[in-house]
């Protein structure tokens, strides 16, 4: 009952009716209902709205399972199964009718993330994973960069919503930029990691991801060969999460550890 791949599916399929659901809502026209962190920090209705139908999906189909969400937290009790789900990952990006936002959502198998997707729900382009199975968009399957020179990388990242924590992402972005090839932030976590496993971008960095920002990406990003980490030891998570092919993980690492990108406010 706990089969990764029938995880998937279901995964899949509830992914493709919540990024319908989003798909409607955001025709209909999109208005932030509420702030979280800060001012820019928006809530709309429709990250409120998917995340219950996701909800009422998984329920439905495995009613004992716990869920951990964005918007309405949880995901606490003690089950065999956790889904972790960003309804909307990306909201400013939909808010803004960039179409660069996602329906992620991965299952927990006793504490390891053994499958997920992520959905980008303007373009239809899907990925895949379970975990030792491969990472796939479509039916293609997934290869990290190859790129060896970090002077050659193209290189995602994104930046939180306090300012402090801005100004000190910027200053580590301004000591790393002219070691690579360019910066892209693109403002979508789950997007970003799945671009470094399908090569589209050959590495990512960021500071405060949640778990329902990486857990479906990082998932795609290392089943393509990337080596998805936290910073000095530790594994992803709120300081620091890096993907990137084991030929581009080590400098660019080090360099984000001298800069202190896990530090600050
Ligand atoms: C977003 C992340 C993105 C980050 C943004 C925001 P949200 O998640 O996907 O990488 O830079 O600040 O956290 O808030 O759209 O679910």
């Amino acid at each position: 009952m706990d089969n990764p791949a029938e995880l998937l599916a279901l995964a899949v399929s509830v992914a493709r009716s919540a990024s319908d659901l989003a798909n409607r809502m955001r025709a209909e026209g999109v208005d932030a209902v509420a702030t979280k962190s800060t001012a820019t920090d928006v809530v709309t209705a429709a990250d409120r709205a998917v995340e219950q139908l996701v909800r009422d999906e998984l329920h439905k189909s495995r009613p004992g399972d716990a869920v951990l969400g964005e918007e309405y937290g949880g995901g606490q009790d003690q089950t065999a199964v956790r889904w972790i789900l960003d309804p909307i990952d990306g909201t400013v990006n939909y808010l803004y009718d960039l179409p660069q936002y996602a329906v992620s959502l991965a299952a927990e198998v006793d504490g390891v993330v053994v499958a997920g997707v992520v959905r980008n729900a303007a373009t239809g382009r899907e990925w895949t994973a379970t975990r030792g199975g491969g990472a796939f968009c479509g039916p293609r399957r997934l290869r990290a960069s190859t790129e060896t020179d970090l002077g050659q990388a193209l290189v995602g990242t994104g930046f939180g919503y306090a300012a402090e924590r801005r100004r000190h992402q910027a200053r580590v972005l301004g000591g790393l930029i002219g070691h690579i090839r360019d910066i892209r932030r693109l403002g979508a976590a789950s997007i970003d990691l799945c671009l470094v496993a399908e090569g589209t971008l050959d590495a990512y960095y960021e500071k405060g991801l949640n778990p329902w920002d990486h857990a479906a990406g990082g998932l795609v990003a290392a089943e393509a060969g990337a080596l998805v980490t936290g910073l000095d030891g530790n594994p992803p998570g709120l300081d620091m999460v890096v993907a990137a092919p084991p030929s581009l993980h080590q400098p660019l690492h080090d360099l984000l550890s001298k800069l202190d990108a896990a530090g600050g406010p």
